[in-house]
């Protein structure tokens, strides 16, 4: 098979053999497991969200690119490993997207997070950077009182391309003084932004203007160099895209910005002395209001993480997929060193690229393992250990006459460590209807915010019918929906129990 229209036809019918093997073996059934469940086969049908889409459809592989839906053994439709360790294709390690280099590198995708505009002069890209004091939601109707850049924390990303001279005309607008440093750069020292050893600082109400060439390429951010200022949120992305576009091509570019802070109960100001770090946000927001990344079945993705935390570190898992780590912050790494993983340690001022073929649809949680990371440290939880009929609003509301803690040896308690109850966040319609306004969501699981409630997001990888559906159209879609149709068609619908209507 050498000519590409042979090679088109086999795609076609390779890739639906593909997915049809895929579902039969996962069901230890027939082929034929993939025709639509009957009637009586679905214990949960009264409950099952309609179908939606269009089950028939399957991935298609663009005319104009010269790529496959199997390598080696590797199939970038259904999880697979490949044969060889050490074939270019193990794990999808090489397997190209659908994007060709030739188009350029895929635009840079930070959710919830603006770029920064520029305009040129005389050859030049000229940003303006605001350093001030921002409100920024946390969660739906949890505003913080935080600094960051131009009305945002993080500050709006600022995307170049190697080879580009800049000009970046800082003012300050904080009460106090400020400095900015280009972490990563290679650039003239008087423009490396380090408080009082290469430069004066930027005073309140002044202005001061960095230029330089941009000679590398790579993840690189920008922040204060004062390390309070750091710890109250000043920092942004700084995207260097290669003049010449690396192979394999990816076809999303996502970035995730991890910080954190300490904000006591009742409080929107962080207290950047504490030593116990207890909100954590991504890209400005915490889970489940974190904006999920959605791809469509089959492509490859690169996800930039920036850990911005102070204090911590953080291990990152992605559910469902294994990820090569092809580089940290500004170089990429050779592909002989690229390292597949599962859960990967990203280090406070580190910024670590993954990538991987979206093969496996689904919503996959995205998040930091810490468990008190993910948690936010159970913020609203904060109080005695509750337990039974006790809740933490009882406690709130009248400190005096606290409910009792009842120690003894009761049913529950027979089990030794029977941790308190974590479920049933306080969850109000207008933080539910925030969490559901936005298109990146819909068709998820109606109990999805219960999932966890800080360093967590999703990636979606939905099949080409239903990315348009979420993402490009206007028909409403169901809670559940999406979720339950990709079961249908992938998994075992017999054995799928929807979530429960939620009464938000
Ligand atoms: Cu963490």
């Amino acid at each position: 098979m050498t000519s590409p229209e042979d090679r088109r036809k086999f795609l076609k019918v390779g890739s639906i053999a593909a997915a049809t093997g895929f579902v039969g073996n996962l069901l230890g059934r027939n082929a034929n497991a993939q025709e639509p469940m009957k009637h009586s086969d679905m214990r949960h049908q009264d409950n099952m969200p309609q179908p939606i889409g269009n089950p028939a459809s399957r991935p298609e592989i663009p005319e104009s690119v010269e790529v496959a839906a199997e390598y080696d053994g590797f199939s970038r439709f259904k999880p697979s490993r490949g044969l060889d360790p050490d074939s270019d294709y193990y794990i999808g390690k090489l397997v190209p997207g659908f994007r060709k280099a030739s188009d350029g590198p895929a635009p840079f995708e930070a959710p919830d997070i603006p770029v920064l505009p520029y305009k040129m002069e005389g050859g030049v890209k000229v940003f303006e950077l605001v350093s001030m004091a921002v409100q920024q939601e946390f969660h739906p109707g949890v505003k913080m009182n935080v600094y960051g850049y131009n009305g945002s924390m993080p500050g709006p990303t600022i995307e170049v391309t190697q080879g580009d001279r800049v000009r970046i005309v800082v003012t300050n607008e904080l009460p106090e003084d400020t400095f900015v440093h280009w972490h990563g750069f290679e650039l003239p020292v008087q423009y490396d932004g380090a408080a009082t050893l290469t430069q004066n600082p930027i005073k309140p109400g002044k202005t001061k203007v960095f230029e330089f060439d941009i000679h590398e390429e790579g993840t690189f951010f920008y922040h204060s160099h004062v390390a309070m200022q750091e710890a109250f949120g000043q920092v942004g992305w700084f995207i260097v895209h290669p003049k010449k576009v690396f192979g394999p091509p990816v076809d999303r570019d996502f970035g995730l910005l991890f910080q954190n802070f300490h904000i006591p109960p009742t409080h929107t100001i962080s207290d950047s002395w504490a030593m116990d770090w207890n909100w954590h946000t991504i890209n400005g927001k915490s889970g489940p209001y974190t904006t999920p990344l959605v791809c469509k079945h089959g492509e490859r993705v690169r996800v930039r993480l920036l850990n911005f935390a102070p204090m911590q570190h953080h291990p990152i898992h992605l559910h469902g997929h294994t990820f090569w780590v092809t580089g940290h912050e500004g170089a990429r790494i050779p592909k002989s060193a690229w390292v597949p993983r599962n859960n990967e340690l990203v280090g406070v001022a580190q910024a670590s690229s993954f990538e991987f073929i979206a093969n496996n649809p689904g919503d996959w949680i995205f998040h930091c393992h810490m468990i008190h990371h993910m948690m936010n440290h159970m913020v609203k939880q904060v109080g005695p250990r509750i337990r039974d009929d006790a809740s933490v609003d009882q406690y709130l509301a009248n400190l005096s006459s606290r409910p009792q803690v009842d120690a003894s040896l009761g049913d529950k308690f027979a089990t030794p460590g029977y941790p308190q109850k974590m479920l049933g966040m306080e969850m109000s319609d207008d933080f539910m209807k925030a969490i559901w306004s936005r298109k990146e969501v819909r068709g998820m699981r109606a109990n999805y915010p219960m999932s966890v409630k800080g360093l967590m997001t999703v990636l979606r990888v939905l099949p080409d019918d239903l990315y348009e559906l979420v993402m490009n159209s206007d028909q409403p879609v169901e809670k559940g929906a999406v979720f339950a149709e990709i079961v249908r068609r992938f998994g075992d619908p017999s054995a799928y129990e929807p979530a429960p209507k939620m009464m938000m």
